[in-house]
């Protein structure tokens, strides 16, 4: 009967079990979860378009290698977080579409130009350590197969999180033209670094429930409060400036209070509205139609194979 079922469930959340796909989970649980981690996987997958736009342009075969590694390794993210969607009973080619038409989001920060390669640097350093910030947490999150896939990924966030420090101290190292690049890349992803983290808890509607659920652990502000914290003596030790005059620490909260986020910038980029949006989908919607013949044929083979078979 249902109210036993539910008794389960609820059970397995306070003891900090985890949920699997095939066990008895409630329909607004079931779908929380799967719009988080559709969100996810299309964030990776989109995700690959701002830095990707420089492989070709690399400034030596080594940053390129590199690149290259860390662009396939959000294709491989992006991969693996649709399979954690498809065991919640999503269909792959559906997630596609529903990224395409706009109808399931992505995350807002892709929706910004990446005007030169301190902009690479820049991404690994701000973005994919916010990403990190984020994402450790979600390594105990109770839907298990989110949770599983969030050690892995976590662990090649890291990774990508030093190379792109590396990049700016190496930058840094340089030239004053160099150096100015660094600064004018941090100058325009920090304020979209910290919209990263979604809404100020006040106006976060999922947050409550997904807590109470154990799909999130800490709220938008408590984890952005930390990337914060995390980042300052990051930037100091790096020698660039982050552009906030209200950012300072306060011995009091033990924290470093920082100015306000433009939220209906957040709003107009989470809406569509931003300055690459409609570039992100032109652009996947092309790789999609002109991948068609791959999936046919892929299709048309594994027919083949099973004909065979049953021969
Ligand atoms: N952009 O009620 P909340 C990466 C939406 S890292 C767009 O607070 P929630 C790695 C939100 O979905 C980036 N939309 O929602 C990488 C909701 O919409 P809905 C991906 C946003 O879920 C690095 C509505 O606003 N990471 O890809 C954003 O409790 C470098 C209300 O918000 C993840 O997805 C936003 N910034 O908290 C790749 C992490 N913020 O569905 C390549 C997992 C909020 O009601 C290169 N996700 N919204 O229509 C999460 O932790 C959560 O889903 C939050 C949002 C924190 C993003």
């Amino acid at each position: 009967p249902e109210h036993e079922l539910q008794a389960h469930f609820e059970r397995t959340i306070a003891r900090d079990q985890r949920i699997e796909p095939r066990d008895w989970m409630p329909a607004d649980y079931r779908k929380s979860v799967l719009r988080q981690t559709a969100q996810h996987a299309h964030s990776e997958i989109i995700g690959m378009q701002p830095e990707g736009a420089w492989i070709t342009r690399a400034p030596s075969l080594r940053r390129k290698a590199i690149l290259l590694a860390k662009v396939q390794d959000e294709a491989g993210h992006g991969l693996y977080l649709y399979s954690a969607a498809e065991t919640l009973g999503a269909d792959r080619a559906e997630l596609t579409d529903k990224l395409i038409s706009g109808a399931q989001k992505y995350s807002s920060i892709f929706n910004y130009p990446t005007l030169t390669f301190a902009d690479v640097g820049v991404i690994g350093w701000l973005v994919d350590g916010a990403a990190i910030c984020n994402q450790v947490p979600l390594c105990r999150s109770s839907y298990g197969p989110y949770a599983r896939a969030m050690i892995r990924i976590c662990k090649e966030e890291s990774f990508h999180q030093r190379q792109g420090y590396e990049l700016l101290m190496t930058m840094m190292r340089g030239t004053p033209e160099q150096r100015r690049m660094v600064q004018d890349a941090t100058d325009r992803w920090w304020w979209p670094s910290l919209m990263m983290f979604g809404p100020p808890d006040a106006d976060s509607p999922n947050t409550e429930r997904s807590m109470a659920w154990k799909i999130k652990r800490h709220t938008n502000d408590e984890l952005r409060q930390r990337f914060v914290d995390m980042t300052v003596p990051q930037a100091g030790a790096l020698g660039v400036a982050l552009p906030d005059p209200e950012l300072r620490w306060n011995a009091e909260r033990g924290h470093h209070d920082f100015g306000e986020i433009d939220w209906d910038e957040f709003k107009r980029v989470v809406s569509g509205d931003g300055p690459c949006n409609a570039e992100r989908v032109e652009h996947r919607r092309a790789a999609h139609e002109e991948g068609a013949w791959v999936r046919e044929a892929a299709a048309a083979h594994a027919a083949k194979r099973e004909e065979v078979a049953a021969a």
